[in-house]
């Protein structure tokens, strides 16, 4: 589908002139183009000020060496990158990620849906991202360290609680976080808030590593529920074992579905009694271990290689917890085809644009990411919040407040997707919530 505003189709070639070989990153400023033709449209002061022309030019992209000795006294060198994107609505805020496929495109298509997600939030974050091209994959504890030792020994430079706040993302969890932190605290000498995810020794906030999964499926069972249905008693398939597949699991368990399948980059298993999760937790939280293993505990269970078959597995309910672009137009058929009627993005731009066609061709509801996922920054900023007041709060407490903030992402989006003539249509709904919010921000600070 192309473009009909023209001054859009226009902004968007000169988007792509100026971004080439970065072909996540176009593809997330397509999908939010279209979303915002309408908005073009119904306000052409966000045109005069300048507010699309800005938005999709990062505002600072730092890339930096990474030098770091292995356990073999070899030197090796890896790429770093962090892209402050946005900081109309407040400090950069965003994860790191550290994974082989990581190059600038991207970051910055991470950055740039960062944007819309934290403004989703209703909490003063502005929008960046960070990573590195690092493998944490069968590195030993002191190699993952001394990698986070001098990836901070430059980030350092340019983040600070008031300034730019990372956090975790694919392959950055507690433990690295905590070798960041204790880096970031030596160079300094201060003990802040700089980095969310923390441990709950030095200053984490409770509920944090649930907040991504819980809060997908918080968002889910709004959806769910104002569509006349629910998670009680449905089949679900959640691709990915890692943080966000490991508590959308759990949480979409408590609320009375069985979670069929789980995956990770080798392949899938499918255990039609439902998944056992402590067995999920043990292997990959604790044992940092392949999800093939699950058999040597449930041999009554089928393993297959490869990640695309998961889709192929009849489910109610679709939860892409692993990567971008995992679902493309033929597994959402495929999902269509075997009676899924809701798919809700637990990671960030799962979906290609010819999967996100289907799923509308198909009437499916459709929770996208930057809505869906927003509760593990959601909290990512409450952690900021109880870390500037020196206090921490309960696990109920955090959790309530997510549950609020959930519900709350998606009354703006059902409410945008309706003022904008596109009920239903909650992806409209967040790109136009997401955006107006900045945009309004942008044009009153003038052009900076
Ligand atoms: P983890 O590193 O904890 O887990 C990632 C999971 O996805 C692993 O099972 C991994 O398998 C799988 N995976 C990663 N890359 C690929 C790939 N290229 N192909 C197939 N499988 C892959 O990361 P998270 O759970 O934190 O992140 C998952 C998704 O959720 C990402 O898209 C992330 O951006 C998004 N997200 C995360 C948030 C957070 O708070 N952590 C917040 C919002 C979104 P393997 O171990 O084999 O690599
Ligand atoms: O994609 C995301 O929202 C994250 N990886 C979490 C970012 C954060 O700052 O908690």
């Amino acid at each position: 589908m192309a473009l009909k505003n023209q001054y859009l189709a226009d902004l968007l070639e000169t988007v792509k002139k100026r971004n080439p070989g970065e072909p996540e990153f176009i593809q997330a400023v397509t999908e939010v183009f279209m979303s915002l033709e309408p908005v073009a449209e119904k306000r052409p002061d966000l045109v005069e000020a300048g507010v699309f022309e800005r938005i999709v030019e990062p505002e600072r992209q730092i890339i930096f060496r990474v030098p770091w000795v292995d356990d073999n006294g070899v030197c090796r060198v890896n790429r770093g990158f962090r892209i402050q994107f946005n900081s109309a609505i407040g400090p950069y805020k965003g994860g790191i990620r550290l994974h082989p496929s990581v190059y600038l495109g991207i970051i910055k298509f991470l950055g740039f849906e960062q944007i819309f997600k934290n403004s989703l939030t209703t909490l003063p974050m502005g929008g960046g991202k960070g990573g590195s091209d690092f493998d944490p994959k069968g590195k030993s504890d002191g190699e993952v360290m001394r990698f986070c030792q001098s990836f901070m020994t430059e980030l350092c430079k340019h983040i600070g609680p008031d300034t730019d706040v990372p956090a975790g993302d694919i392959g950055t969890g507690a433990r690295e976080i905590g070798y960041m932190f204790g880096q970031y605290k030596r160079i300094r000498n201060e003990f802040t808030g700089v980095l969310t995810g923390k441990g709950l020794t030095f200053g984490g906030s409770l509920a944090r590593t649930q907040a991504t999964g819980y809060g997908l499926c918080y968002f889910a069972n709004e959806m769910l529920k104002a569509n006349g249905k629910s998670f009680e008693g449905q089949t679900v398939v959640i691709s990915g074992s890692g943080n966000v597949a490991i508590y959308a699991t759990e949480k979409a368990t408590e609320l009375g579905a069985k979670v069929v399948a789980m995956s990770d980059s080798n392949g899938y298993i499918y255990d039609e009694n439902g998944i056992d999760l402590a067995v999920v937790k043990q292997l990959k939280e604790v044992e940092r271990k392949r999800i093939k293993e699950y058999l040597n505990f449930h041999p009554e269970a089928k393993y297959t290689e490869g990640c695309k078959g998961i889709w192929t597995i009849p489910c109610d309910i679709a939860l892409p917890c692993a990567t971008q672009n995992e679902v493309d137009g033929e597994s959402a058929k495929t999902l269509a085809a075997n009676g899924c009627y809701a798919l809700c993005e637990g990671a960030n731009m799962p979906s290609t644009p010819e999967a996100i066609d289907v799923y509308f061709e198909n009437n499916m509801l459709y929770g996208p990411a930057k809505a869906a996922n927003a509760g593990g920054v959601a909290v990512s900023g409450l952690e900021m919040s109880q870390n500037s007041e020196r206090l921490s709060w309960t696990f109920e407490d955090v959790d309530n407040r997510l549950k609020g903030i959930m519900k709350e992402i998606f009354k703006s989006c059902d409410e945008a997707s309706k003022e904008y003539g596109m009920e239903g249509n909650y992806m409209a709904g967040a790109n136009i919530a997401g955006f107006l919010k900045v945009a309004e921000a942008m044009k009153a600070q003038g052009c900076v």
